[in-house]
């Protein structure tokens, strides 16, 4: 799984720098959180993805979405080959998700929409004594939507310890800092006090993540959050904490650079 989180961040960049398009930094905060959730946490393929008992994970920070492209390929969904076509006239590998593409639960894209449709899926599941568990990935710097915290309230109301949200906390969006844009500190005392069972991590530990997830849900009754402490653009320096890159696409020097860095560490992974 170490290799595939290397491998994923080579074709984010190279999708990402075939199109000219495409959300880097947030992409590469979130591909180890994506690469736990389909290779170990979530009952969803391309066989079961039809079953109404599969689990659901519906990505909020969609801008990211060629992250889950990658995922989805790797797992079988489609054909790698397809992602060559990203951001190209009439391809439905378009820069947000859209169900038109195998594998994505729900179009998403405009900020705060993720969350409150986890919350209606894991409130169905119930209704419907349904076993699923319902995952969904969200932006620090999405936080400040109102229709998070009207979702955040309604999941506790309803017990929904059948859902799961991670929130990637690089600390940057899109013109700067969360702290700078609009501060949502504390994350885990706001959630708790909403009645939600907090746990943090570190987003870019493959074992850590796993033991959380793990973990959930983190208390009986109530919704459980993960606040995944991550590093926006991470796994390649120059792009590392840098807020140009929330949709920054390396010119063909970087890009380069970019993929001698990831083999690196692919060898020195090899090596040990
Ligand atoms: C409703 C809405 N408002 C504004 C935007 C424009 N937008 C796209 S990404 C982004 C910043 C998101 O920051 P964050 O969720 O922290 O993303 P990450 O750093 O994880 O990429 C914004 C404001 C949007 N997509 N939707």
């Amino acid at each position: 799984m170490a290799r595939k989180s290397i491998e994923y961040r080579k074709k984010i960049l190279t999708y990402i720098y075939g199109a000219n398009a495409g959300h880097t930094g947030g992409s590469l905060s979130c591909v180890d959180i994506l690469n736990v959730l389909y290779n170990y946490v979530l009952n969803v393929s391309p066989q079961n993805f039809s079953s109404p008992e599969r689990d659901r994970y519906i990505q909020s920070k969609g801008h990211t979405v060629e992250a889950l492209y990658v995922v989805l390929a790797d797992k079988g969904f489609f054909p790698e080959e397809d992602l060559k076509t990203l951001c190209k006239y009439k391809s439905h590998y378009i820069g947000h998700p859209t169900k038109k593409v195998k594998g994505i639960e729900q179009n998403t894209g405009a900020l705060g929409h993720g969350l409150p449709i986890a919350v209606g899926t894991a409130l169905a599941a119930k209704m419907d004594n349904k076993k699923y568990r319902v995952f969904t990935l969200l932006g620090d710097g999405e936080l400040p939507e109102g229709s998070n915290w009207e979702a955040a309230l309604t999941a506790a109301h309803y017990d929904l310890d059948n859902l799961c949200a991670i929130i990637d906390h690089n600390k940057l969006q899109i013109t700067g800092s969360t702290k700078e844009v609009c501060d949502t500190d504390p994350i885990d005392a706001k959630f708790e006090s909403f009645g939600w069972s907090v746990q943090h991590v570190d987003g870019h530990d493959l074992n850590a993540l796993i033991k959380t997830f793990d973990s959930a849900p983190f208390a009986k009754g109530k919704p459980g959050l993960i606040i995944a402490h991550t590093v926006k653009g991470k796994g390649v320096s120059y792009m590392e904490n840098q807020v140009k890159w929330h949709h920054g696409v390396p010119d063909e020097k970087q890009y380069q650079d970019a993929l001698a860095e990831l083999d690196d560490k692919l060898t020195t992974m090899s090596n040990q």
